[in-house]
């Protein structure tokens, strides 16, 4: 390796090979009880738990550390209808066609529509931008590297805090996204990259029985 300056490793946590297929199988039983909701409660979540959800995120994996994203938490009432309103509006002309036949074929075992009160109703909105230029210092000057990979690395451990904190989430990407710059005043170098839905489930929340099916193992995985 070329010269560099390194911290030892201090906080690797070595577990015996019994107690390392445990937490897998804990984890993989944890995980799969994650299931994307859109009938939201209305019951408040506190900022902390938030915060502390982005902070996990901010730990993710990315391209030369340059951390390209930015997370925008949206509580307000006044902008999350705001928000709602013009999702709504693009969600129309995307159920009316322009999302064609195919694709409108592919959502129907969801049973989503153009309809999104939980924009309005849950009580966080997290939108999550992309940066394409930053750098690490933030002067806007430097290129940022595997972008949407980074981004889609943290966004992963975003909604994995959220569910181990006992929140449901939706990831909701409205097309198109750029009114969500305006609303959340981001600047020129950033993109939306997903919208996501925090909060308790509603009562009668329910989940698509299509989503509950995932591929076997064998489908998913080759070992060489
Ligand atoms: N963005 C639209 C449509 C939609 C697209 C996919 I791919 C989904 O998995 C679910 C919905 C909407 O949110 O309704």
């Amino acid at each position: 390796m070329q010269q560099h300056a390194a911290s030892p490793l201090t906080d690797y946590i070595e577990y015996s090979p019994a107690d390392m297929l445990e937490r897998s199988e804990h984890f993989y039983t944890e995980i799969k009880r994650r299931h994307s909701i859109r009938q939201f409660s209305e019951r408040a979540v506190s900022r902390q738990v938030i915060e502390n959800c982005i902070r996990a995120a901010g730990t993710a994996p990315n391209g030369a550390n340059h951390q390209p994203w930015h997370f925008v938490a949206i509580q307000s009432p006044e902008v999350k209808l705001q928000i709602r309103q013009q999702a709504e509006q693009h969600e129309q002309g995307f159920y009316a066609g322009r999302a064609g036949e195919e694709w409108l074929e592919a959502l129907k075992p969801l049973g989503t529509d153009a309809d999104k009160p939980f924009l309005q109703h849950a009580p966080w909105l997290i939108a999550i931008f992309s940066q394409k230029t930053s750098g690490v210092d933030t002067t806007n000057k430097h290129s940022n590297y595997y972008v949407h990979e980074s981004v889609g690395i943290a966004t992963g451990f975003l909604i994995n805090a959220l569910h181990y904190a006992g929140l449901v989430t939706l990831t909701h990407t409205p097309k198109p996204m750029s009114f969500l710059s305006k609303i959340c005043q981001r600047p020129d170098n950033e993109r939306p990259f997903m919208l996501l839905v925090v909060g308790y489930p509603a009562a009668d929340a329910s989940v698509p029985q299509h989503a509950l099916t995932k591929k076997p193992l064998h489908e998913i995985l080759t070992v060489l």
